[in-house]
């Protein structure tokens, strides 16, 4: 190795590594910014211009672009006109390449950052010069990751060149950096233009974490960030106690955190597998854990509890006498730490949900609407996250009864609910809480006879919500007979008239909301 070109905007390590390079009598060449930190450093360097015998022009844009450099990477060492053409025209080789690129995604996510200041944060020369020297990898030794500096010190160290292998496995991680940092530009300037940006988003994402396994023990996993994850998701969620999490506790965590974003007043929540199992409001965060407890004490062991206000000792103590996987807060008071902090295996996780609509929602706004994929053999289903809600405005009231105002309250609270169970859904809801769920049926009337044995007596007087219409009037009859007193449905169904009917005749209010939400 006798020649490496050094340009990097996070300068993290690259001293270090210059020292080494110096010390094994590397010439180094570099750019702007990057020589004057190494010459600060008593590092001899050659200014790019001296290669390229022109100047770094227009604010940078153009400093390394030039044949002098690129011929230096791309020649083939073991090419005999390769070697001779930039033998002719004075062009040496260079052997290493060690670059990071402008920080655009950075840029992006800076709050107030301006069209132009992104613009100018998209990275040209840096990507041409990591390409072209991780193409000709069997010559070029490339670096895009301080990580791996180490790597190419000790070689230098131990007289040792980098093996093909390890330069192979440099060039590869190059074209996945500038895949990535392409896909990111791309899915910014289409955000611009108002376009769909779906498949290639995928490849942005960044590895967080491998996971010890799947969804059970012989499946490998891994799990992937968004470059831009809101504070309150899964991935913005910061761990404070507990084990790792696993495949199936990042899964529930999602799905408990999206129901949870439902509510505005002190909400908790109780999932698992990903379906509710129990979910209470009040006025207090206590009163709210109480009520998901009573939902279902039962299917509540071993589950994910996710609230939307501080955790306080009352609160703490109520879950610190049960078997949790986690508990997700926006905060955990110092009393309630030191309750659930005793118990080893239990996760405990911030995470920014609350009464405020301003926390940080992520790059929505720059990089484009939330989406949810679903990989299918050989391919890739896309959509909308299902964000819509209703108010009661947009009910539509199909009985002879109207709902009394308790009533809509509650229809309206198991609505919220019910959007987020696995279809064929059914929640039975009384007193600001969930007292049955059925999910998941390959029958809408099933998950209703599963809702009303779990609510028991609780179902005379209480609500009925479905995620999708009642293809005849069989699950109405099966409410009445347990004695629900009202219904919440989207409607649309050519049989409805078969439900009126039946609702009408045992007295039940119904309401249609013209909104379905299948959850698969
Ligand atoms: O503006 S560029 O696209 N044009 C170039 O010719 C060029 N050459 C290197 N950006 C270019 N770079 C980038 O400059 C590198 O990728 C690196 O991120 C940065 C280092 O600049 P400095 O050494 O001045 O801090």
């Amino acid at each position: 190795m006798k020649r490496a070109l050094i340009s990097v905007s996070d300068k993290t390590g690259v001293v270090d590594l210059a020292r080494a390079l110096v010390r094994h009598n590397v010439e180094i060449v570099s750019t702007g910014g990057t020589a004057k930190l190494l010459q600060q450093e008593g590092i001899p360097v050659t200014g790019i211009s001296d290669v390229t015998g022109f100047p770094e022009i227009m604010d940078g844009r153009v400093k390394t672009l030039h044949p002098n450099i690129h011929g230096g990477l791309l020649a083939v060492r073991d090419n005999e006109e390769h070697m001779n053409a930039i033998n002719e025209l004075g062009i040496r080789p260079i052997d290493l390449v060690v670059v990071n690129l402008y920080p655009f995604k950075e840029t992006i996510l800076k709050p107030g950052v301006t069209h132009e200041e992104a613009i100018e944060n998209i990275d040209i020369g840096g990507p041409s010069m990591l390409r072209a020297a991780a193409k000709n990898y069997r010559d070029v030794v490339v670096l895009v990751d301080a990580g791996d500096y180490g790597t190419v010190i000790e070689s230098l160290d131990a007289g040792q060149p980098v093996s093909e292998e390890t330069r192979l496995a440099f060039a590869a991680k190059v074209f996945r950096h500038t895949a990535a940092y392409d896909a990111l530009v791309a899915q910014y300037m289409t955000r611009q233009t108002g376009e769909e940006f779906p498949v290639t988003m995928t490849l942005t994402y960044e590895k967080a974490q491998d996971l010890r396994y799947g969804e059970n023990p012989h499946q490998k996993a891994a799990f992937y960030r968004e470059p831009a994850a809101g504070a309150d998701s899964i991935s913005g969620a910061k761990q404070l106690h507990g084990k790792e999490l696993s495949y199936n506790n990042i899964n529930d965590a999602n799905a408990a955190i999206s129901i949870l974003k439902e509510f505005k007043e002190p909400a908790v929540v109780a999932v698992k597998h990903t379906n509710p199992c129990g979910v209470g409001i009040a006025d207090t965060i206590f009163g709210a854990w109480q009520k998901a407890y009573e939902a279902d004490p039962v299917s509540i062991f071993g589950g994910i509890i996710a609230l939307n206000r501080p955790v306080d000792a009352q609160t703490a103590q109520g879950m610190s006498e049960l078997f949790l996987e986690i508990i997700l807060a926006p905060k955990f008071e110092a009393e309630a730490f030191e309750i659930l902090s005793k118990k080893k295996n239990l996760r405990l996780l911030e995470i920014a949900v609350g009464e405020s609509d301003d926390e940080t929602k992520g790059a929505a706004s720059v990089l484009g609407t939330p989406r949810t994929t679903l990989k299918v053999e050989g391919g890739l289903l896309i959509q909308d996250l299902d964000l819509k809600t209703i108010s009661a405005g947009d009910l539509e009231v199909v009985t002879d009864r109207r709902p009394t105002e308790d009533e809509l309250k509650q229809l309206l609270f198991a609505w919220k609910v019910v959007k987020h169970v696995k279809s064929n859904a059914i929640v039975l809801a009384t007193g600001n809480r969930t007292i049955g769920i059925g999910a998941g049926q390959m029958n809408r009337v099933g998950a209703a006879k599963i809702a009303i044995e779990q609510a028991g007596d609780l179902a005379k007087g209480a609500v009925l919500a479905s995620d999708a219409f009642f293809p005849m009037g069989d699950t109405v009859e099966a409410a009445a007979q347990a004695g629900i007193a009202a219904i919440i449905q989207p409607g649309g169904s050519i049989k409805d008239e078969e439900s009126i009917q039946a609702a009408n005749r045992q007295g039940i209010a119904m309401v249609f909301t013209g909104v379905r939400h299948f959850k698969h």
